[in-house]
């Protein structure tokens, strides 16, 4: 294979201490990048060739202290450039020629639209230089920017401006210096003609900074959230962990064409527009919410990425975990925090554990990889914060804040690994983590299986936690590799309350270590005088990302749904009760029965109902119903069709026992006044938006008319937009309706036109894949913006199961056809779209046999990429 492998790391042999660029952009769309590196051996390894990468790079010329070396192309091998016996210091000068205009893979330097933006994490620098591309070279930069003023008033690179001016023919000239070291992932430019909003912002020690967002022109009116979430996420890095902004300015810019969210350059940030634009009539409060939080997350880089980064790219959850902890961590603060963490653990299981089950297993700290690229996974982001999140579990927050602050102590501008940090966060704390690093080295989920035993005499009560970690694809593909691996019992954190049989608490939440295979806990709780045995709440507040094997009874789930004090596991308790009874259901329906909701569960769900009004937020959470994906995960082989028809008549069923409550809950949480993306209103509106949803299943005329009102009238996208894919999921006339109105209104507005297609692309109406395959050659849709590709292909991947996997195979067929097609024009994003058939040996022969069958064909393809290769090749294994 072509894998690379954390144990063959070595230290560079040469360090890059100054590197000044100058770049000049030309009228037809290509570029001259000149680069001069200061080079220094690295004499703590044995002497060794210069080795630079490069891709897509027009050498023009190379010269070494000044002197031009005759044909450069000559000292490229197997797509390096090489040189052998350098002084030990030099200056190594190169110039090539790029073409960013044809650069459709948006890694490098590209165009989008008018204007000129790089992307170069992962490795996306040596498509602009010749660079030693890895993330511990680091060096200081000047960069030159040179291009037509009018076209290209906006020339912008890392760091401060110290210099500009005018050149002939109507073109001129800005010069940039970053005071910081960094690695060449984190270096930006930008070339364009963009409109600025300007602030500024007092750090607690009192410098005042300068902050900037630039968009499209005329999208001035849609970044003034972004800015409020940028100096909110500056306050907060000072207040809870004594994180100050070390730079005088900092940028954002917004670009349409974008692989992923977000990039945390040195001081020019660069964000995908979705998660900068925004207007009460144009984003949800969900996507208000998605700004505040990425904002938050590439300003915490600043030093959780930046100051100290990653070695190598084997440590990407070094940063990216430790920063989705802290993003997650602002978001609990500024939102309601249970329900953060309901969503956050929705989304590790949605994501997460199907890839931990799947081909690509990987802990989240791989051994190896073939192309980086397919590694910015759930497991090393939300995985990665969910291990950062047990160690603040273990330490509690004032252990954790002195680990921190020992990591930066110790490695400010390093670049380390994620042993570093555990090592900062023991040593701080005094906790022992020895066995704790093995999440970092193991894959899977753990299944965490828990027996209860009371003796009512006595009051003893015992807890027998086991915990087994299942064999992944990860291991068998390391020992195919030769890699030697032994599998270990992790260290869990178990949280753990005790409820009465009322559904009182007798123990409040106490963390458990399980550290062994098995472990016995005793607990005296003869001062309680229980007749019965106490109902414990398990792995509270999700301690761990494990999954609980325990026979809760169905009865004690609608105790622990009514009555526990852990906001988190009263939520958990109504899933659970869901999950199973909608299984008992699937399983009805196979046998050719009919599925029924039990009295009990429509009772339950009444009851957290009749409570919505105390905590709305909450409320739109726990009356939301297990996904479909989630409960095919929990099935030995999924059934789509069977799984939709049985959550569908969940749903009607609950409408139309409490329809009346639904309605009152209508008319109870209309939001007054002007749209705010405020928690309480935001919350209210989720509820509200939830009834209407519930209500829409019954069918009932008057009140799809009502949904058609809210469409037309609301006064936010949150309101509209809720509606609006009620409709256009609905089998009347008003769908189309619906439809067309949506699109005609805002055709213009890129980002809401992705809502437009994304909803088309999870209807449940049986057109639907005939519809995204149309939609595929509508005026709306362009295979070279990622952002158009996720809103439709992917989500029709990855968010429609019933159809994305229906049984004729058309749904593989279409899937596989837009990755061929997608792959010489984007390979990042076709390998994200590929990861779609992840779940493929999950489903029935007949389904595996055709999507084997589009596995192969995209297999097949000449000149396939190494992104696609390795995710369809694992696939196939
Ligand atoms: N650190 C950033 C990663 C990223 C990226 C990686 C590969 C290809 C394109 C990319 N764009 C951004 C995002 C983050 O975690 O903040
Ligand atoms: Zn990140």
């Amino acid at each position: 294979s072509r894998a690379i492998h954390l144990r063959d790391y070595r230290a560079p042999a040469w360090w890059v201490d100054e590197v000044e660029l100058d770049v000049s952009i030309a009228d037809d769309g290509h570029a001259e990048v000149a680069a001069t590196l200061s080079l220094r051996r690295n004499e703590a390894v044995p002497a060794a060739p210069l080795q630079l990468d490069g891709e897509a790079l027009e050498l023009l010329a190379l010269a070494v202290d000044g002197r031009a070396l005759p044909a450069p192309a000559s000292f490229v091998r197997d797509g390096r450039l090489e040189l052998a016996d350098l002084p030990a210091r030099c200056r190594l000068s190169t110039r090539v020629r790029i073409r960013p205009d044809l650069n459709t893979t948006l890694s490098g330097f590209y165009r989008s639209k008018d204007g000129y933006f790089t992307q170069c994490e992962a490795e996306g620098f040596r498509r602009i230089t010749w660079f030693p591309d890895r993330p511990d070279v680091m060096s200081r930069y000047t960069v030159t920017l040179h291009a037509n003023r009018e076209r290209f008033p906006d020339l912008l690179a890392n760091g401060n401006r110290v210099a500009e001016g005018e050149e002939e023919g109507g073109r001129h000239w800005a010069r940039w210096v970053d005071p910081f070291p960094k690695p060449c992932y984190l270096f930006a430019m930008v070339a364009a003609k963009l409109d600025r909003l300007d602030d500024t912002f007092t750090t607690a020690s009192g410098r005042t900074v300068d902050l900037a967002i630039y968009v499209e022109p005329g999208k001035l009116d849609q970044c003034g959230f972004a800015m409020h979430a940028l100096k909110k996420s500056m306050r907060w890095d000072e207040r809870r962990f004594g994180l100050e902004l070390d730079l005088d300015r900092y940028m954002i810019v917004a670009v349409g064409d974008f692989n992923m969210g977000a990039m945390e350059n040195k001081g020019l940030n660069i964000f995908n527009t979705k998660y900068v634009l925004a207007r009460p009539d144009i984003a949800t409060d969900v996507d208000y919410m998605n700004i505040d939080r990425v904002v938050a997350h590439e300003y915490f880089h600043n030093w959780t990425g930046n100051r100290v980064t990653c070695r190598d790219w084997f440590q990407l959850s070094l940063k990216e975990g430790l920063t989705v902890f802290r993003d997650q961590e602002y978001g609990s603060d500024e939102y309601s925090r249970a329900v953060q963490r309901i969503q956050e653990v929705r989304g590790l299981r949605a994501a997460q554990f199907p890839e931990d089950a799947g081909p690509m297993a990987h802990p989240i700290r791989p051994a190896s990889y073939e192309e980086i690229n397919n590694f910015y996974t759930a497991t090393v982001y939300e995985k990665g914060a969910e291990v950062v999140r047990m160690i603040h579990t273990l330490l509690g927050e004032d252990g954790f804040r002195r680990g921190m602050d020992l990591y930066f102590e110790r490695h400010d501008g390093q670049a380390v690994t994620c042993d570093d940090f555990v090592s900062a966060m023991q040593d701080a704390s005094g906790v022992d983590l020895a066995q704790f690093r093995r999440w970092y080295e193991q894959a899977g989920t753990p299944r965490l299986g828990a027996r209860t035993a009371f003796d009512a005499a006595t009051g003893r009560w015992t807890l027998t936690l086991e915990q087994s970690n299942p064999e992944t694809a990860y291991e068998r593909r390391l020992q195919e590799e030769g890699l030697r691996f032994e599998r270990g019992p992790l260290h869990i954190p178990v949280a753990l309350g005790l409820l009465d049989a009322h559904g009182r608490e007798i123990l409040p939440t106490t963390v458990l270590s399980l550290t062994e295979a098995s472990g016995r806990f005793e607990f005296d709780l003869s001062a309680h005088g229980l007749k019965a045995a106490p109902l414990p709440s398990l792995l509270r507040n999700f301690s761990a990302p494990v999954a609980l094997d325990y026979q809760y009874g169905d009865s004690d789930l609608a105790t622990l749904m009514a009555h526990d004090s852990d906001e988190f596991n009263r939520w958990e308790a109504g899933q659970r009760l869901a999950t199973r009874l909608m299984l008992a259901g699937v399983a009805q329906v196979q046998a050719g029965s009919e599925a029924a909701v039990p009295d009990l569960f429509v009772d339950a769900f009444a009851a957290v109902l009749a409570k919505a009004d105390a905590d709305p937020a909450f409320a739109a959470e726990a009356l939301t119903l297990p996904s479909e994906a989630w409960l095919g995960d929990q099935m030995t082989v999924i059934d789509p069709d069977a799984i939709h028809r049985v959550r569908t008549l969940f749903r009607r069923t609950l409408a139309e026992r409490l329809r009346s409550q639904f309605e009152a809950l209508l008319v109870r949480h209309e939001v007054a006044g002007a749209y705010a993306p405020e928690p309480a209103a935001m919350g209210r509106r989720a509820l509200r938006n939830l009834a209407l949803g519930y209500l829409m299943t019954l069918d009932d005329s008057a009140l799809q008319l009502k949904a058609l009102s809210q469409f037309r009238d609301a006064d936010n996208m949150t309101d509209q937009f809720a509606a609006f894919s009620l409709l256009a999921h609905s089998d009347t006339p008003l769908r189309e309706v619906a439809l067309n109105e949506f699109y005609a209104r805002w055709k213009d507005e890129a980002l809401v036109v992705d809502k437009w297609l994304a909803v088309q692309a999870t209807s449940p109406l049986s057109d639907a894949r005939a519809r995204v395959r149309e939609l595929m050659v509508h005026e709306a849709f362009d295979l070279k913006n990622p952002n158009k590709v996720y809103a439709l292909v992917r989500t029709f991947c990855a968010a429609n199961p019933l159809h994305f996997h229906a049984a004729d195979g058309s749904g593989y067929a279409y899937a596989a056809g837009v990755i061929r097609e997608l792959d010489p024009v984007n390979p990042q994003v076709a390998s994200r779209v590929a990861r779609a058939f992840d779940r493929w040996r999950r489903f029935d022969d007949g389904r595996q046999a055709y999507a084997r069958r589009a596995l192969e064909s995209i297999r097949d393809l000449p000149g396939l990429s190494a992104d696609v290769a390795e995710v369809v090749g694992r696939a196939l294994a």
